[in-house]
This record gives structure tokens, C-alpha cells and sequence, in this order.
């Protein structure tokens, strides 16, 4: 093995640094940020009509998206709504736990990290 000499002008630049001694990044490392799941809860006595109309309110859903999702929800016992950022997840659990509790229903609404 024979050892190589450079000028400083031509010397290999290995760390990527341009000589300045700032590293530059060569491969990107965009995080993204995690996302969350909104899910409904079954219960026996919320009625039906009071679902499809959280889901269409809420969670921007046509009538029959909503009355397909109430009756997974009704059947299988939870379904997702929708996926989100933690904060828009957070709100949405506030606002339909909120306009449940104002109604009267039981409904529940709770979110999980996907
Ligand atoms: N199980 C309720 C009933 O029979 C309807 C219902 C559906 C309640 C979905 C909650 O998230 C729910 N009235």
C-alpha cells in the first residue's frame, strides 16, 4: 500500500466539508410527523342517527359513509374515523366527547398512535 500525497486543492474531500469544517448532509433525514387514529366506540343506548350525524359533523363524511361506518362501529364494536396530526385528533376527540356530553349520549371517542 502506497500512501497518496495531495495538495490541499486536490485532497479528496471525505467529509464533505468543502475544507470549511461545516459538515454538509448528503442524505436527508425529513422526519415525519406521527400520526393518530380516531376511533368511535359502540355502546347499547347512543342512537343511531346521533352517530351518522357525529360523523358527517366531525369528521366530514357523506350520509352514506357515516351510516356505513355507525354500522361497523354497531356491529364490530369500534371503528377508525380518520387519521390525523396529534393536534387535530386531540380536537376532534374534544369536540364529539363534548357534543355527546351536551346531548346526552354515552358516545365514546378516543384516539391511538397508528
Ligand atoms: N349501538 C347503538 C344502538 O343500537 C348505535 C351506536 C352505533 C352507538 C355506533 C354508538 O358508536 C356507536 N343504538
Amino acid at each position: 500500500m502506497t500512501a497518496q500525497i495531495f495538495s490541499m486543492a486536490d485532497r479528496p474531500d471525505r467529509d464533505n466539508d468543502g475544507g470549511t469544517g461545516v459538515r454538509l448532509e448528503t442524505r436527508s433525514k425529513t422526519q415525519r410527523p406521527p400520526l393518530y387514529k380516531v376511533l368511535i366506540l359502540n355502546d347499547d343506548y347512543t342512537p343511531m342517527e346521533f352517530v351518522v350525524h357525529v360523523l358527517e359533523r366531525f369528521f366530514g363524511l357523506s350520509h352514506a359513509q357515516a351510516f356505513d361506518i355507525m354500522l361497523t362501529v354497531h356491529k364490530k364494536g369500534l371503528a377508525v374515523v380518520g387519521v390525523y396530526s396529534y393536534e387535530i385528533a386531540e380536537t376532534k376527540v374534544a369536540l364529539v366527547m363534548d357534543f355527546a356530553q351536551r346531548h346526552q349520549h354515552p358516545l365514546q371517542c378516543t384516539m391511538e398512535k397508528e
